[in-house]
């Protein structure tokens, strides 16, 4: 596939420098910060694929066909809209594998003076751009990350004097700037959370709408083969590829959402049925988080539901928490507590990542499914990444670097700054309770009364001891016991601790040695 390159005769006549504006595969807006004031004449868009980004962690093979696929379709986009484009491919001969490498190629290509670009939206990509603006002599215009609707300045400005940042005191001063459901000074409807709406236990037999099924065009079809030659080591099942790789196709997956699933998304976001991955959520993360949807734009069309009586408060409040509350708030957090967030092990966690996380193979059948579903699809829901696949490595002391890596690799949509505090602030409280008021840490009950997984396990949920007890009831109290000193005096988890206080020293014991059996067991499975 050729790229239009600028057009060199363009710039001869005006006889300038030109702007190149660098966008990265995350940033694929016609509305980007980068794109604005482009001279669309002398200007010139790089877009490349570079293998330090690729190989970063072993990135799902269909994250890695979503991105260059959506990259390779908003190029056209652009040349569409009468841009220059200047493409580099992944298996272009001269590409040098980096973004500081291709920059400075670029530079020369098109003798550049100038760079405008989007803030990157991980730290690691930010010191590559800094370090950029530092060792050379072009001029580097960056601009804010318009894809979110919180600045920098206004999260910090809330997160100021706070010891814990509170999601639900961030999400009521969001719906309150941004007019987001509201009556008046009011919440529409009166209360501001539902969250106590949207734990129904599923029903086996629901009647779940099939996901979107975007068909693969010829740029698609491409990138398939190039991430089957080069990147068939990467973890997950490449077919069949469904995402949504342009813009049209983006809006598509909402308004089936918006059409099919919102409606039940309130009642059924906590519930996991095996065999049933997408259930009613929007799936739309990952379009999201690459730009090709703005939070805007989504949280207005569920709104908009809302008010046309096509469906409940508990279901839109609860999926415009997600993305004006969670969303923004995960990423503040992110950027507010620095590129140190990531060295944080509050609970001293050191074990490594079972090897059953990348292949499948163990018995305990919640895990199985989860992991499972993720390689087929390298998508989860929230529930399955918290309170299964999350609260196991939780519970066994699993390093958060071993974590953090595995979640970045495997979903598609994911990227340090969203996946990281998840990780470290929201599963494995390894910052201390900065972000979550408590671990997320459970026994085999809940996932019991969330899921059918139980039924098809070869462990006993009700049984908390011996062989075939559910891992998760000892492991349970055995993470209480081992973090006692970090966690005791967290009042909401005061009646654990009261309640293993009331055991005898012979059945802390038994939890204790059956912890142990069970991890020493474990990778053998
Ligand atoms: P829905 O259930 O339909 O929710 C709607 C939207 O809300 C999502 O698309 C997402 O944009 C937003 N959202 C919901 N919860 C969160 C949250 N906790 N943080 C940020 N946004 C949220 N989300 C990612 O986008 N990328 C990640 O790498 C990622 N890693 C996670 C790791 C862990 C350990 C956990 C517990 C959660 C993680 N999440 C991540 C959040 C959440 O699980 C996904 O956003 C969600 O499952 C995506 O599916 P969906 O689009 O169908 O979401
Ligand atoms: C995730 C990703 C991958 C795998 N590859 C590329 C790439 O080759 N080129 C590119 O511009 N962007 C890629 N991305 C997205 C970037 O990782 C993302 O833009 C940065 O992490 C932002 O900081
Ligand atoms: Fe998971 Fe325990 Fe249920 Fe098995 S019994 S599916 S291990 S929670």
């Amino acid at each position: 596939m050729k790229w239009v390159v600028s057009d060199p005769a363009c710039k001869e006549r005006a006889n300038i420098m030109a702007t190149l504006r660098v966008i990265f595969g995350d940033q694929l807006n016609l509305a980007i910060s980068s794109l604005r004031d482009c001279d669309a004449k002398n200007d010139v868009i790089l877009m490349c694929e570079v293998n330090a980004e690729a190989n970063v962690v072993p990135h799902h093979k269909k994250k890695l066909v979503l991105i260059f696929s959506a990259m390779r379709h908003f190029a056209q986009d652009l040349i569409q809209q009468g841009y220059q484009v200047d493409y580099v491919e992944y298996q272009d001969e001269h590409n040098q594998g980096d973004f500081k490498k291709e920059i400075l190629r670029a530079c020369e290509r098109h003798s550049i003076e100038k760079i405008v670009l989007t803030e990157p939206s991980e730290h690691r990509v930010h010191a590559i751009v800094q370090d950029l603006a530092s060792s050379s002599d072009l001029t580097l215009d960056i601009r804010c990350d318009d894809r979110f609707l919180c600045t920098h300045e206004e999260f910090d400005e809330w997160a100021a004097g706070k010891k814990t940042l509170r999601m639900e005191n961030f999400y009521r001063m969001m719906r309150t700037s941004h007019d987001v459901l509201m009556d008046g000074p009011d919440p529409a409807g009166g209360r501001w959370n539902y969250d106590a709406e949207n734990r129904k236990t599923p029903k086996q037999h629901l009647d779940i709408p099939s996901p979107y099924q975007a068909p693969n065009d010829v740029i698609t079809t491409a990138v398939i083969t190039m991430v089957e030659q080069e990147f068939s080591q990467h973890f997950g099942d490449l077919s069949p590829f469904e995402f949504a790789v342009t813009r049209p196709q983006a809006l598509a997956v909402l308004d089936q959402f918006i059409q099919q699933r919102l409606i039940s998304f309130g009642d059924y976001q906590d519930a996991m049925l095996e065999g049933e991955p997408w259930l009613y959520h929007s799936h739309i993360s990952m379009y999201l988080n690459i730009g090709l949807l703005l939070p805007l734009e989504v949280i207005q069309a569920v709104e908009q539901a809302y008010y046309q009586d096509n469906a409940p408060i508990n279901a839109v409040e609860g999926f415009i928490r997600q993305v004006l509350g969670w969303r923004e708030y995960i990423r503040g957090v992110y950027w507010n507590s620095g590129p140190e967030y990531k060295h944080l092990n509050h609970l001293d966690a050191h074990n490594k990542l079972p090897s059953f996380y990348w292949s499948a193979e163990t018995k305990l059948n919640c895990l199985k499914q989860c992991i499972t579903e993720t390689k087929q699809n390298a998508y989860a829901h929230h529930i399955q990444r918290l309170m299964v696949l999350g609260n196991f490595t939780l519970l066994t002391g699993i390093h958060p670097d071993e974590v953090n890596e595995w979640y970045l690799a495997v979903y598609a949509d994911a990227y340090e700054w969203v996946e990281l505090p998840n990780v470290n602030g929201m599963v494995l409280h390894a910052d201390g309770g900065l972000l979550a008021s408590k671990p997320y840490a459970a026994s085999g009950a809940y996932i019991n009364k969330m899921s059918n997984y139980c039924k098809n396990c070869s462990y006993k949920v009700s049984k908390k001891n011996g062989p075939d007890a559910c891992p998760f009831n000892y492991l349970y109290w055995n993470f209480m016991i081992k973090n006692r000193k970090q966690l005791q005096k967290n009042h909401r988890l005061g009646m654990s601790y009261r309640t293993l206080d009331k055991m005898s020293p012979e059945k802390i014991s038994t939890i204790m040695s059956d912890s142990e059996i069970f991890w020493n067991s474990i990778n053998t499975q």
